[in-house]
């Protein structure tokens, strides 16, 4: 019983501190909406995460004296990234009234709007909540949006089973508080879809001190969990929801007659860490067992229990739940689930590999309608002269109340389309100049992005903004090298907390200093095993003369025996040394190099110091040539003269 359990040394961070005086998460926030301030206090930022938006400042705007351009980031909880039409419409509403015109795709299947002033925050999220949304538990010390293939197949239950059960436990684990009606909605309750019945049971149900004697927080208690906690739900095979980072991920077991039978369960993952301290890494799931369908609930509220209780309040940065797991072992971690469970959990059931799946395009969903799948770069939503994806969506799902599924690798699949609506939607798309996914280069199609600046208080590098040069940059250097065809999975982050997961990715690009990354090699394509570091320091100006070496080297000891051998595998399979080997004694080879290049007469140009200091750092970022850059520049200049003698 629970009385008999060891618990963890009550000496408690500062947040601990903060929760508990919060009268579950209402103070200082409630007081402080109410005052006509441009921002909230330290204190009452804490407490807005658990509602689902973080205070953040515009850092292009910021001016030394002067008060920060404050705004709020909101960000939806949906659980497997459903989204209705009615909130697609919300959304994009409140993007232009409230926010930057921007929507974000997250990489946990969520939207976020950024640039939402203070005093616009509350018609905001009862807008949200109104139109069958909700932001409650997006972000703070809790159970987070739960993660689901987005695929919509109407004929495959094992997809309906993952979809299902990643709502049954959001709902399960959403806070019971009533703060987050009382501030937003002044105690109106609206709720987007009643609970299962087995799940209000499942809530009450206390096996072994996984509830706490808590009325209004039952599970959680007034502390909440000592950190983020994050969960997925998946199908065999499927590793769309890059199973491995979560702290609890289930996969679907199904019997011959595609009946749900229960999960194979997986915990410990997680990937944030911090430069330099090497007590803080990147970690992928252990398995844990498999859990019959009945009692899926209460292992996951043991698992829930066993963090909660014993996960570390005193250090948030040792306090997610794979330190713990690290620290025990995974057999200690087991036996005290298993105290809370009351049984012995049984062993994993056998699966196929997992493989990545994006789900882009059209299919034929399974019951005579359709979806498509949209490649959005880094998930951003927006208008600009040459795409109209904002507009060109809004109109598709006002005219078709089509709903959508929000992907983990910030994508979106449009569904229960009828087969003669396709032609129109494509026009529509097409004419906002919204690409087909055939049309889309592999390594933008695979590739993701966190929004480090101007929002993220956290970034140290550009990344959203900085990934499409890199990408090209990419390309460039595989056609060079006569690799035009390969492609692979990159990922980006401002800093190393990880949001766009790059510790799983081929070629991870991790913000350390301004303009320099640490490169992460060897991660697979399925996201089935962790990078690992190969360059502490890459000046993003040094990306060619690095990668390069690494991709002739690719060429030319791949294996040929094995179906294509992808890049990261490839990493993976000759190690670090190998490479740093290869690159140490490699010489360019530039007899390949285009004829335009060769022999071409180099001429002097004087130009004024500022104009060479913007010349150089523009080089310097875009990795090019001084030379080509002014080149470039003059060559554009020239041709918009009036006047100009006749070229050859
Ligand atoms: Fe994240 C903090 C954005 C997924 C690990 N993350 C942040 C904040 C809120 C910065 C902050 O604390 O002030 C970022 C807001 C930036 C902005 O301007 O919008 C931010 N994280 C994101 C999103 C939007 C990135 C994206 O490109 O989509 C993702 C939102 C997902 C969602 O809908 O819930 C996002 N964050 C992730 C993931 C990936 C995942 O969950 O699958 C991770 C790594 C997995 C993990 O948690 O281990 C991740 N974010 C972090 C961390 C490090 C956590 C840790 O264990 O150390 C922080 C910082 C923190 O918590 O202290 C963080
Ligand atoms: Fe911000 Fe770092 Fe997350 Fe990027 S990885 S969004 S920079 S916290």
């Amino acid at each position: 019983m629970v009385n008999s359990l060891p618990k963890a040394p009550i000496k408690r961070s500062k947040l601990e501190g903060l929760k508990e005086r919060s009268q579950y998460l209402r103070e200082p926030l409630k007081l402080e909406l109410g005052q006509d301030t441009t921002h909230f206090s330290e204190e009452a930022v804490q407490i807005l995460k658990f509602h689902g938006s973080y205070q953040q400042d515009n850092r292009d705007n910021r001016i030394k004296g002067q008060e920060k351009d404050y705004q709020l980031m909101l960000r939806t909880r949906s659980p497997g990234g459903f989204i209705p039409p009615q909130l697609y419409l919300t959304l994009d509403r409140l993007a232009d009234t409230y926010g930057n015109h921007t929507l974000r795709v997250t990489t946990r299947q969520g939207f976020q709007v950024h640039g939402i002033l203070k005093r616009n925050l509350k018609a905001a999220i009862a807008a949200i909540v109104k139109s069958m949304g909700s932001t409650l538990g997006a972000c703070g010390d809790l159970n987070r949006n739960i993660m689901a293939p987005p695929a919509p197949f109407a004929n495959r239950p094992e997809y309906g089973y993952a979809y299902e059960y990643a709502n049954r436990l959001a709902d399960l684990l959403t806070p019971q508080t009533g703060a987050y009606y009382e501030i937003w909605l002044d105690g109106e309750k609206f709720l987007s879809a009643e609970e299962h019945p087995e799940v209000k049971v499942a809530r009450q149900r206390n096996t072994n001190g996984t509830n706490l004697e808590d009325p209004e927080e039952p599970i959680y208690g007034e502390h909440y969990m000592p950190r983020k906690f994050k969960m997925a739900v998946t199908v065999p095979g499927d590793n769309s929801v890059d199973l491995f980072t979560q702290d609890v991920s289930l996969v679907v077991i199904a019997d011959e007659h595609q009946n749900l039978e229960g999960f194979n369960v997986y915990v410990g993952g997680g990937l944030g860490r911090t430069h330099n301290k090497e007590e803080t890494f990147a970690r992928t799931a252990d398995p844990l067992g498999f859990v019959t369908k009945a009692d899926v609930y209460d292992l996951v509220k043991a698992i829930v229990a066993t963090q909660r209780d014993y996960g570390d309040r005193t250090q948030r940065r040792h306090a997610r739940m794979k330190y713990l797991i690290h620290d025990w072992g995974i057999d200690q971690f087991r036996q005290t689930v298993e105290r809370y469970f009351g049984k012995s959990i049984a062993p994993l059931r056998s699966l196929p590999a997992f493989r990545y799946q994006d789900f882009l395009g059209w299919h034929e969903q399974g019951d005579g309608q359709w979806f498509l799948g949209l490649s959005i770069d880094n998930g951003r939503i927006l208008d600009t002269d040459g795409l109209q994806l904002k507009q060109a969506l809004r109109q598709i799902v006002e005219a078709y109340q089509l709903p959508m599924r929000l992907t983990p690798h910030q994508n979106l699949i449009l569904y229960n389309i009828q087969p003669e609506h396709k032609q129109a939607i494509h026009q529509l798309l097409e004419g906002a100049g919204v690409k087909p996914v055939e049309d889309v280069d592999p390594l933008f199609r695979y590739a993701m992005a966190c929004p480090a600046l101007p929002t993220c208080g956290l970034a140290i590098t550009e990344s959203e903004r900085a990934i499409p040069s890199v990408l090209q940059r990419l390309r460039l250097l595989l056609e060079r090298l006569g690799l035009g065809q390969e492609h692979f999975v990159v990922r980006m982050t401002g800093c190393p907390n990880g949001c766009a997961r790059p510790y799983m990715a081929e070629v991870g690009f991790v913000g350390i200093t301004p303009e320099t990354y640490q490169l992460w090699l060897g991660g697979s394509p399925h996201q089935t095993r962790l990078a690992s570091v190969y360059l502490h320091k890459l000046p993003i100006a040094e990306l060619e003369s690095t990668l390069e070496p690494l991709f002739v080297y690719f060429q030319q000891a791949r294996r040929q025996d094995i179906d294509s051998e992808s890049f990261g595998d490839f990493c993976h399979r000759v190690g670090h040394e190998a490479l740093q080997q290869f690159a140490a004694t490699y010489t360019p080879d530039r007899s390949q190099a285009k004829s335009k290049d060769k022999g071409r007469i180099r001429y002097r140009v004087n130009l004024r110091e500022p104009v060479y200091t913007r010349l150089k750092e523009t080089a310097q970022f875009q990795g090019r040539p001084l030379a080509e850059i002014a080149s470039d520049a003059i060559e554009t200049y020239l041709s918009q003269l009036p006047g100009q003698p006749p070229q050859n």
